[in-house]
């Protein structure tokens, strides 16, 4: 039943090459799709796939049975015989119904960035607490396509045979699943009960917590600003949990702990934004946030964005923010700095890499801590 995206034992002897598809709704929208399928790329690889092809498509609207025009999923399927690729990426969530076309016609593994993203969680989650996370999601979007799935079957009510024990087989699967997610739900809360807990205890501390897309640097400026060790990778997702470390400062009246964090990303999962909203309360509890940008990025200003709108659905939009634009030693052309400048306030150039302005970082740091922290504390005491 459960789907092996990438073999990873396989993988020592083969890696799994793979053909990926990106749709754009208008050659407008082109650029922006290019752009997609070379993040995609990088999801792929990180997965432990070899990108062979990219295929993109410019179509209004998507076709029904195969999301991309029939005459194009057969073009696909000829590279994918010709070159034995093992599987194609679509760039967007699939319906169950297409899932099984294409898988059909393709005579190979069909898998969605959205299961891409969880696979990629799956091999990197270390911890007791994100291994239920990850599994919890793609237990949660396995049902979602299941019940897809058994929509389309009652509705098409023909084809004898498949009807009557694909519904049971389908209703046993749906029951397995459904009691796994109770038991891992409950797991869940034991944990974070004993994490709640632990915070509790920390009240009387400032919290500043590291955010950002994915691959920006977040890991590397805790460790450039606590000396604390965290795994540093070119990878997307290299950080799954919330590791939290003292931020010596002088000149304070509570003492200052960092928190890292998993990266965002364009169209994060829902399933995972929810399964790791735990992990995420080390931003919903922040003092201040610093928001890591890799100032090197294509679509600078879209994944600024991105991020930002993650913040506002974690209700953390109004939080005092600094912006702290990362890889600074990269940059070629320095205009990208004064256009950001001119855009955004609050904000610092830095390199984790480098140390360039570090300790300025960790001035306005202590600045915005003085400013919010004073007056949380006089309302704390108002009520
Ligand atoms: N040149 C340069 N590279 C950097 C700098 N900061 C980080 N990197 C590199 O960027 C990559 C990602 O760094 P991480 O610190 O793992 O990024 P992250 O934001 O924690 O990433 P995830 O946890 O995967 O979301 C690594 O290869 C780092 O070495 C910098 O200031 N300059
Ligand atoms: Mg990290």
């Amino acid at each position: 039943m459960k789907k092996k995206l990438i073999d990873l034992e396989g993988e020592a002897k083969k890696r799994e090459k793979a053909l990926l598809v990106g749709v754009a709704s208008s050659s407008r929208d082109r650029w922006r799709e290019i752009d997609r399928l070379e993040e995609l790329a990088h999801l792929a690889e990180s997965a432990g796939a070899e990108v062979f092809e990219k295929v993109l498509q410019i179509r209004e609207k998507p076709d029904p049975s195969y999301y991309i025009g029939k005459g194009k999923a057969q073009e696909i399927r000829r590279i994918v015989e010709e070159y034995k690729l093992d599987l194609v990426i679509f760039d967007m969530d699939l319906s169950p119904s297409q899932i099984r076309n294409l898988e059909q016609m393709f005579k190979c593994k069909v898998v969605t960035r959205n299961e891409l993203i969880m696979d990629i969680f799956a091999q990197h989650a270390r911890t007791a607490e994100a291994k239920i996370q990850v599994e919890l999601a793609q237990l949660r979007y396995r049902l979602s396509k299941l019940i897809g799935s058994g929509k389309w079957m009652s509705r098409l009510g023909a084809g004898i045979g498949t009807r009557g024990p694909g519904q049971t087989q389908l209703e046993i699967d749906r029951q397995h699943i459904l009691q796994r997610i109770k038991g891992l739900e409950s797991k869940l809360r034991r944990i974070e009960r004993s994490k709640a807990l632990q915070r509790k205890r920390r009240r009387e501390i400032f919290k500043v917590t590291l955010v950002g897309y994915t691959n920006t640097g977040k890991s590397s400026l805790m460790n450039v600003l606590t000396h604390a060790g965290v795994l540093v990778e070119d990878r997307p997702f290299a950080t799954l949990d919330a590791t939290t470390r003292t931020l010596y400062m002088d000149g304070l009246p509570k003492p200052v702990v960092l928190s890292d964090t998993v990266g965002f990303i364009e169209d994060l999962p829902p399933n995972l934004v929810a399964s790791f909203h735990a992990t995420l309360a080390v931003v919903e509890e922040a003092d201040l946030l610093l928001h890591v940008i890799d100032i090197t990025s294509t679509r600078l200003d879209e994944r600024i964005e991105i991020v930002e709108r993650t913040l506002e659905q974690l209700g953390c939009a109004e939080k005092p923010i600094i912006r702290v634009f990362n890889k600074v030693d990269l940059l070629l052309d320095d205009n990208v700095i004064s256009r950001m400048q001119e855009r955004y306030d609050n904000y610092v150039f830095v390199s984790a890499r480098t140390g360039r302005n570090i300790d300025e970082l960790k001035e306005m740091i202590k600045v915005n801590l003085m400013q919010n922290g004073g007056i949380s504390s006089i309302i704390e005491k108002q009520s």
